[in-house]
């Protein structure tokens, strides 16, 4: 299992305004590679905002962070894997309160993948982490 935390330094630290590129919310993982196989994620929100948590693939030579941002603030999450969005609950929902915790579980081949937020503004502000997933 691994354990995922959302931080964020609160909504008085949102005023970076248009075009400012603050880096300022993270999501951080208890670690940055697992074996192969069913694969857990434990999501606490230790930020002020809510939060979520989707796995996406990487692509070869894609790194994290390197997704493009649509100017709705997100990325295309088409061919997500898993999700953690619900308070206090599995699979999808309508984000994670703060406070809270969330969860899921995906069966998850070798590979790279990328854990993000994709709350508007939260990709582009350091919502994201690569994870690595080895044969077992
Ligand atoms: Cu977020």
């Amino acid at each position: 299992m691994i354990e995922v935390t959302a931080g964020d330094m609160g909504p008085g630290m949102m005023s970076g305004g248009p075009g400012g590129h603050m880096v300022m919310m993270r999501l951080q993982a208890s670690a940055n590679s697992v074996s192969a196989g069913q694969v857990s994620l434990l999501v606490f929100n230790a930020g002020a905002l809510t939060h979520e948590v989707i796995v996406l693939p990487l692509h070869a030579g894609q790194g994290a962070g390197e997704r493009p941002v649509g100017p709705d603030g997100r990325i295309d999450e088409t061919g997500s894997l898993a999700e953690a969005s619900q308070t206090c609950g599995p699979g999808a929902g309508e984000g994670i309160r703060p406070g809270t915790t969330a969860w899921t579980t995906t069966a998850l081949q070798p590979g790279r993948y990328e854990l993000i937020c994709n709350f508007p503004g939260h990709y582009t502000a350091g919502m994201y982490t690569e994870l690595g997933v080895t044969s077992p």
